[in-house]
Parts: C-alpha cells; sequence; structure tokens
C-alpha cells in the first residue's frame, strides 16, 4: 500500500526536522506544520476516507500511531531545549543554584503583645498571678464600686463606649478587675496583675487611642504599705528600663485610691537633662497608683480596719514607645507591617 509508504516518508521527514528546531518558536512552527489543525499529519488522517475499505484499519492504526510517536518526539524535544536552556544559564552564570531560597513570610508577635510578656515576665518573678477580667463591664463594676458614682466629675475623664445593653460599658480601665479579683478571694491575700484592653472616647493623638492596653497590679494583705507599693514599682522599672534609674512619686488624684500617686522615671533618652520626648522636663510618666479606698476594699469584701492593698495601672504602648523611641502610638494599630516588622 503507497499510503503507508507515504507515512513513512512523513514520519522521516518530520523527524528529521523536529532535530533542526532548537528553541520554542521553532517547535511551535513545526507543531502547525505537522500536528496542528492543517497539518501534515492531520490530512493523512483524513485521508482514510478515500481508500478502499479492506485497506482502511491497517492505514487507520499506522497514522494513529505515528500521530502518537510524534507527539513524543515533540515533548522530548520540549525538554531537551529546556535543559539546554537551563545549562547555558548556568554556564554563563545568570542563574545561581547556591543562592538562599526566597523564605515565606513569616508573622511575629504584636509589639503590644510583646511588651505585656515582658511585663508578665517581670511580675511573675515577683510573685504576680495574672488575672482575666471583662472588657465589657457594668457602669457599677467600672464606676460605682470604685468609688465613682454617677455624676461624679471623674467620669469625664473617662467617657467610653456604651452597648446597647442599658448599663453595658467598654472598660474605660482595668481597674474594675480589682473588684473581680476581691470578690472571688476575700478575706485572702491578693497579689495578681490584670492586663487587657480598654478604650475611651476621646480625640486620638499621637500620645491617646480609642483602645489600648492597661496592665493593673494589685496586692491586698494586712500590713500592706506605701513602702510595698514603691518597692514593686522600682522593681518593675528597674528590670525594665535599666538599673540605673530614677523614680518620682508625686501626688494625684484617683477616686479609688488613697492616698494616690502619679509615678514618673527620668527619660531615658536624656537621663533627666531634658529633651524633646520629655518636653524638656527630664521626667516621664509611667504609671497611675495608690493605696487601694477603705471604700473600695469594703465594696469587694475585705474589712479596710484589717486589711489594706495598692493598685497601680500602666499602658504598655506608652511603656514600649519609651522603650523604642516610637513617637505616635498610632502606629500600634494601624497593622502598617513596615512597622511591626520592625519589632
Ligand atoms: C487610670 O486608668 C487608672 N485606672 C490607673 C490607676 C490604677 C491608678 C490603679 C491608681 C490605681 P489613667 O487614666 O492615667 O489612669 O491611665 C493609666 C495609663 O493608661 C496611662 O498612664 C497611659 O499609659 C494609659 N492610657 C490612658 N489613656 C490612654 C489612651 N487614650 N491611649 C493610650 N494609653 C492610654
Amino acid at each position: 500500500m503507497d499510503e503507508l509508504n507515504d507515512l513513512a516518508r512523513l514520519e522521516r521527514e518530520a523527524l528529521s526536522a523536529l532535530q533542526t528546531a532548537t528553541e520554542q518558536a521553532s517547535l511551535d512552527a513545526w507543531f502547525g506544520r505537522y500536528l496542528g489543525r492543517k497539518g501534515a499529519v492531520t490530512l493523512a488522517v483524513r485521508r482514510v476516507g478515500s481508500l478502499p475499505k479492506e485497506d482502511r484499519p491497517a492505514y487507520g492504526q499506522a497514522v494513529n500511531q505515528l500521530r502518537k510517536r510524534l507527539e513524543a518526539a515533540l515533548a522530548q524535544q520540549g525538554e531537551t531545549i529546556k535543559e539546554a536552556a537551563l545549562a547555558a544559564e548556568m554556564e554563563t552564570g545568570a542563574f545561581d543554584p547556591t543562592l538562599p531560597g526566597r523564605l515565606p513570610n513569616v508573622g511575629r508577635v504584636h509589639l503590644s503583645n510583646r511588651t505585656l510578656r515582658e511585663i508578665y515576665d517581670i511580675f511573675r518573678q515577683l510573685g504576680f498571678q495574672i488575672y482575666d477580667a471583662p472588657e465589657v463591664e457594668s457602669d457599677e463594676y467600672n464606676f460605682e464600686l470604685l468609688n465613682i458614682p454617677a455624676g461624679h466629675p471623674a467620669r469625664d475623664m473617662w467617657d467610653t463606649f456604651y452597648t446597647t445593653t442599658p448599663g453595658y460599658l467598654l472598660r474605660t480601665q482595668t481597674s474594675p478587675g480589682q473588684i473581680w479579683a476581691m470578690r472571688e478571694y476575700a478575706p485572702e491575700p491578693i497579689r495578681v496583675i490584670l492586663p487587657g484592653k480598654c478604650y475611651r472616647y476621646e480625640q486620638v493623638t499621637a500620645r491617646s487611642e480609642m483602645m489600648f492596653h492597661q496592665v493593673e497590679g494589685l496586692v491586698v494583705g494586712e500590713n500592706i504599705t506605701m513602702a510595698d507599693l514603691k518597692g514593686t514599682i522600682v522593681a518593675f522599672v528597674r528590670q525594665m528600663f535599666g538599673q540605673e534609674r530614677k523614680l518620682r512619686f508625686r501626688f494625684s488624684h484617683f477616686p479609688f485610691t488613697e492616698p494616690s500617686v502619679e509615678v514618673d522615671m527620668d527619660c531615658i533618652l536624656c537621663g533627666g537633662k531634658g529633651c524633646r520626648v520629655c518636653k524638656y522636663t527630664g521626667w516621664l510618666e509611667i504609671m497611675g497608683a495608690g493605696m487601694v479606698h477603705p471604700t473600695v476594699l469594703r465594696n469587694a469584701g475585705y474589712d479596710p480596719e484589717h486589711y489594706s492593698g495598692f493598685a497601680f495601672g500602666m499602658g504598655p504602648e506608652r511603656i514600649a514607645m519609651m522603650k523604642h523611641g516610637i513617637d505616635d502610638i498610632r502606629y500600634f494599630f494601624s497593622n502598617d507591617v513596615r512597622f511591626l516588622s520592625q519589632f
């Protein structure tokens, strides 16, 4: 059958043409010439219909096998070209197999949480436990039991976001956690820190956010004095910021402590000489503190005749700002990876 000879010739011609294709473009052209819709092999397949009936099976089988062999040869030649290209690239040094691979983008602990963990570590060494209190609070816990009745002027400093349930709000401070802890443990002694998020409905500035963290500290027992408060805070600040730090306790007012103090540390940037960060005062405010008010002790189940305690409240974002020289608190929660990945 002449047609079978034609197929053999076609195969020889196609294979030798394939050998000369040394790049992808000539492979594509070769495909069009032989295997494409109008290619020689496709035309050869169509020829089946014009053959005498008895020749059709043998021819059909031969042309199908021819197509399969050519497809395999094409794939093989494609691989050969790729390998040759890679070898050439390695030869010229454009591809360097010794370069390290690209690392996937790995997340990290947020600076607020990192600072919280540093604070936990220090207080753990001082014998404090962590106590978790609610973020959504009642007016009673956030204000009244802390000696801030309705209409008290201190409420103006602590405006917040209210829920649709009357009397419930997002806590403005971690201090209501004091009541939870005391009511759970009274009359046992207490030594806890209460970390968590707080909310205030106030103008967002470089120093103030609407949402921020606080870490409250609370110690209650017999014969707890202001000296214990000072010793604890000095120990904490020196571990956090360096043993050379100086502290200053200034009189202040909080309705839930008496006496109340504001604690300042000498500026870590200028060492107290005065600079932009400390607004040329030499001091940085780091927390509010005081002796737990007798009314608060009583509200939470302790007899103030026999028990006393101290409490403090600090803002870990402000602490991180001092430690790392960050000049705007808004970086913390605006989620810019360029900021977050530095810590
Ligand atoms: C209080 O919230 C008191 N509950 C602290 C306290 C606790 C006093 C126990 C006595 C006894 P103050 O409003 O100053 O106090 O806030 C305490 C700290 O929270 C501030 O020093 C600051 O670090 C942080 N803070 C307060 N408001 C904001 C804010 N809007 N953005 C970021 N941090 C804030």
